[in-house]
């Protein structure tokens, strides 16, 4: 047992380290940070199990900071144990500099994610908690199943709508390796928390399902006793509330309490009221950045701690290995990330089916050929034909993970985050499906994935103003364009940070699926039509897919008119250019799945697809500007045919007919360009 004295002095050492951090940046925020400081401390000495040695160790305990913007407390953290320097935390949020403000994440420098949007972090905890769960069932190794994961949430993350959808989940699967610690400082950003806020969280939490327990949050003592009661939970997920003090220990320039000031939240103490808080935390303003000796000593007893905990660990899991060695193997490649590798011939796609029920298909083989995929769906499996992939396992539940499906529940935010969490994890390959237009409530876990590279799979059905009698509510016609807008925006390994793909009909459906099934280094989008395609030609070579846009068969050469869609679209073009060829006009049409990855392609490519100053018509069931890069060097009469208004309700046939998505409407306007 580390005395007290000694962790409330490592705590006072984060609190001038973070603050320091944020005065030298001259920009942050050094309140919260100060605030949670014991909570953190106590975590890091006397908790957490890593292995210093081996940052990537697949059983380790892991740590999620929702509030990303006290980032300054976790690199003080880090300092402490070894994973950042003194220099590295001085240079917080300058460029090139590893002390980024709201970090994602980086395993080797120990951490597995802040989320600067907060709510979200909290939400990836609890899918990593259900990752942990997942491999502990689906391989045996026990290891997986003596991981906690450790979330700590601030008011922000508890005002955040997400932070319902979590709670439900995390209860209903009973997430018992699960320690949430809310910081609950009573401040935030612009106000004090009481003028927004009025509930009871902790009865919240209880009547959600959670085991409560409250504490002051600044006491060693009482952070100790919390996480040993959270830890020994069963079947259910534990709270910690902590009341903290925000800007525990600071001084104003004139030497009075700058304790529970919202001034703290987000700016630097500034000047004197930076040295006089240094002071009173037993630091030199002069030279803040310090690691005081019983800190150094403290935390040097804890790594030597963990070599004996590690090493019984790597005992347990090599005794497990050795009689399991294939699995062992497994999970090797699972961790590395690899692509699984998949016999796509044992999926038969029925003749002119809607490529929902195409997907359909290929998850049915997925479930049955990749152990580590985790798909869920927020309620709507039946429609979004995600079932095809349950009716091969079966749910994930409460006592039971050795099913692979997760039910979110109406909740498409809190599905994504914790299908991001599962994937921060390692492990596992998570997909989740909805209806197109409920991924606006997705969108901002899809820019977190994109920006991180996660690899998760985004299953979207119900395509277009197609979904007819359920009105315009249902009908997406943005979503295309601002899902596309992502395949425009460059990760930071130069990438497309989303792989968008909208395959025309059933066999190119097994294709994209493949092609998000390869893609392990960003996020992949699938969107699928709710109603039936008519199959392309006999010859089609759907490999094309694979370059973003290919010529499909039956196509003419030196052609009048180059014809271009993705999806059902494709079809209607077909359609067309039978009746144009009637006329005489040769037709070539063009199926484009991505446009972003037929941008990748060498120009050649690009030109042998879509000649320079040919004659374009493009038709898109989104907005034009799906399109509209297909004009660019066209000839000036090129146009687009797209939706410029919501939906309507109707029958779809009455909607193709009414908005112009016929064969009539493809002949008449390619007449018209000509
Ligand atoms: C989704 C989202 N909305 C708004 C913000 C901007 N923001 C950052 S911190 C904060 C207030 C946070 O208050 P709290 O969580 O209590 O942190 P504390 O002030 O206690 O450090 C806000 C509004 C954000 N980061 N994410
Ligand atoms: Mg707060």
């Amino acid at each position: 047992m580390n005395d007290i004295k000694v962790l409330n002095h490592a705590a006072d050492n984060i609190r001038i380290l973070a603050a320091a951090a944020v005065e030298k940046a001259k920009s942050g925020h050094p309140g919260g940070a100060m605030g949670g400081a014991d909570f953190i401390n106590v975590l890091y000495s006397e908790y957490l199990t890593y292995d210093p040695k081996n940052p990537e160790w697949v059983g380790r305990d892991r740590f999620f900071l929702d509030p990303g913007h006290m980032a300054p407390m976790l690199y003080s953290q880090l300092c402490l144990a070894g994973k950042f320097t003194l220099d590295e935390l001085a240079q917080l949020r300058q460029w090139g500099s590893p002390t980024t403000g709201h970090p994602e994440f980086e395993i080797a420098r120990g951490i597995e994610n802040t989320s600067g949007p907060l709510g979200q972090g909290h939400v990836f905890a609890i899918g990593a908690a259900i990752a942990a769960k997942f491999l502990a069932a689906h391989t045996g190794n026990p290891t997986f199943a003596k991981e906690t994961i450790y979330a700590y949430i601030s008011d922000g993350g508890i005002e955040e709508e997400i932070s319902q959808g979590g709670a439900r989940v995390a209860s209903v699967l009973g997430l018992d390796n699960l320690v949430m610690f809310y910081d609950s400082n009573d401040i935030q950003l612009s106000t004090e928390t009481k003028n927004v806020m009025n509930e009871d969280t902790a009865a919240k939490y209880r009547a959600l399902g959670w085991e409560v327990i409250e504490i002051n949050g600044n006491d060693a003592a009482q952070i100790r006793k919390a996480i040993e009661q959270a830890k020994a939970v069963k079947g259910k997920p534990a709270l910690i509330i902590g009341k903290c003090i925000m800007g525990k220990g600071a001084l104003k320039d004139d030497g009075s309490s700058y304790e529970a000031n919202c001034k703290t939240h987000g700016a630097p103490l500034g000047g004197e009221a930076f040295k006089n808080t240094v002071k009173n935390l037993g630091g030199d303003p002069e030279n803040p950045f310090q690691i005081f000796d019983d800190v150094k000593e403290l935390y040097a007893n804890r790594a030597k701690e963990l070599e004996g905990i590690c090493a019984e660990r790597y005992a347990e899991e090599k005794a497990w290995a050795a009689a399991n060695p294939e699995k062992a193997a497994q999970q090797a490649d699972w961790f590395a990330g690899k692509a699984p590798k998949i016999d796509w011939s044992k999926v038969q796609q029925k003749a002119n089916d809607a490529t929902r029920s195409a997907s359909a298909a290929c998850l049915s083989a997925l479930a049955e050929q990749v152990p580590n995929m985790i798909c869920a769906s927020a309620d709507l499996s039946n429609s979004d034909k995600t079932d095809g992939f349950l009716k091969k396992t079966h749910d994930l539940t409460k006592d039971d993970f050795s099913g692979a499906f997760f039910q979110a529940g109406v909740a498409e935010l809190t599905m994504a985050c914790c299908c991001i969490g599962m994937a921060l994890h390692g492990g596992v390959i998570p997909a989740c499906g909805t209806f197109f237009v409920f991924s606006d409530y997705m969108k901002p876990a899809v820019r977190m994935a994109a920006l991180m590279q996660l690899p998760v799979k985004f299953i979207w059905t119900h395509d277009a103003f197609r979904v007819g009698e359920d009105g315009p509510t249902h009908e997406p016609v943005e979503q295309e364009a601002q899902i596309r807008l992502m395949e425009k925006l460059q990760n930071h390994a130069g990438k497309n940070s989303v792989l968008v793909l909208r395959p025309e009909e059933a066999k190119e459906t097994t294709v994209a699926w493949a092609m998000a099934m390869e893609n392990t280094d960003t996020p992949t989008a699938l969107i699928f039509s709710r109603q039936n395609i008519n199959d392309l030609p006999e010859g089609n070579d759907y490999e094309g897919a694979r370059k973003g846009a290919y010529i499909v068969a039956g196509s003419d050469e030196n052609p009048d008119v180059v014809c271009v869609a993705s999806g059902s679209e494709v079809s209607t073009l077909i359609s067309g250019a039978e009746l144009l060829r009637k006329d005489g006009v040769k037709v070539r049409v063009v199926s484009v799945p991505s446009e972003g990855l037929f941008r990748t392609q060498p120009i050649e490519y690009q030109q042998s697809v879509v000649p320079a100053g040919a004659k374009v018509f493009g038709m898109t069931a989104g907005l034009p500007v799906n399109l509209q890069g297909f004009l660019i060097g066209a000839d000036p009469k090129s146009k687009i045919w797209g939706l410029n208004s919501f939906g309507f309700s109707a029958p779809y046939k009455v909607l193709d007919e009414k908005l112009g998505y016929t064969a009539e409407n493809v002949y008449n306007q390619v007449k018209a360009m000509l």
